[in-house]
Order: structure tokens, then C-alpha cells, then sequence
């Protein structure tokens, strides 16, 4: 179920403010204290990545992030964090994409010839 590596998985980020209940709900689907939770807004800092086999998508990687809203010095570093998760997320979903694409376009050559 683990063995499936990291760039197969899809992967789904937990973005949003801070203290919405982003780790709350990663810990309510792994049914694990994956991540901290507390009431101090600013708790999570590096994103928590949680690789899971979650039906029906099959296996997936949850990925927790800090809030949108962080302050301070610390808080700008996290912010930046969690915009570049952002991205590699959107890249890794471009990517499936591609993959989906040619293996459909590889199918369609195999049923032609
Ligand atoms: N009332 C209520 N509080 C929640 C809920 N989910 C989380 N919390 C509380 O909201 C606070 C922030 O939760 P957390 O998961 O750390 O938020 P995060 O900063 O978005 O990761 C904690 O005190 C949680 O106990 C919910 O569904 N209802
Ligand atoms: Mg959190």
C-alpha cells in the first residue's frame, strides 16, 4: 500500500487560513495525530505530507500546509512555504494530466493498428 512512490500518488493539499481546521482534518481522515493541532493560530509550519491509500481515488498523498494568513518574519517564510507546495501541486496535477493524456493517445494508436 506505502510502496506506490510519491509521483504516482495524487496528491491533495489542505489550503487555507490559519486555525480553519486544516490539520484537524488531515488527523480525521488518517485517523492519526498526523499533525498538531491547537487553538494558537500559526501551529503548523512545514507542510506535513501523509501518504495514504484513499478509496475510491486509490493512493494519494494528503499534504497539510500552513495558514495563507501567517504574520511576522517567520510567518512570511511559511507563507512562502506553503505557496510553493502550492505550485508543486499544480505542476505534479499538469503532470498526471500529461501522463493521462499519453497513455490514452498510446491506447488509441494500439487500437488503430
Ligand atoms: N468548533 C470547531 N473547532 C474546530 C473544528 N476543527 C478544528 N477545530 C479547532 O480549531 C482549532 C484550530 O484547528 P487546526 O486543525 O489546528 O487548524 P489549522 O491551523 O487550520 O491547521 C483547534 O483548536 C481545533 O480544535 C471544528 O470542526 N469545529
Ligand atoms: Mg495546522
Amino acid at each position: 500500500m506505502n510502496k506506490t512512490p510519491k509521483g504516482f500518488r495524487i496528491h491533495l493539499g489542505l489550503f487555507g487560513r490559519r486555525n480553519v481546521g486544516k490539520s484537524s482534518l488531515l488527523n480525521m481522515i488518517t485517523r492519526q495525530n498526523a499533525a498538531i493541532v491547537s487553538s494558537y493560530a500559526g501551529t503548523t509550519t512545514d507542510p506535513i505530507e501523509k501518504p495514504m491509500e484513499f478509496l475510491p481515488l486509490g493512493p494519494v498523498v494528503f499534504i497539510d500546509t500552513a495558514g495563507i494568513d501567517d504574520i511576522g518574519s517567520l510567518g512570511q517564510l511559511r507563507k512562502k512555504k506553503t505557496k510553493e507546495t502550492e505550485s508543486e501541486e499544480d505542476e505534479q496535477k499538469a503532470k498526471s494530466k500529461n501522463k493521462k493524456k499519453k497513455s490514452k493517445a498510446r491506447s488509441k494508436h494500439k487500437k488503430g493498428s
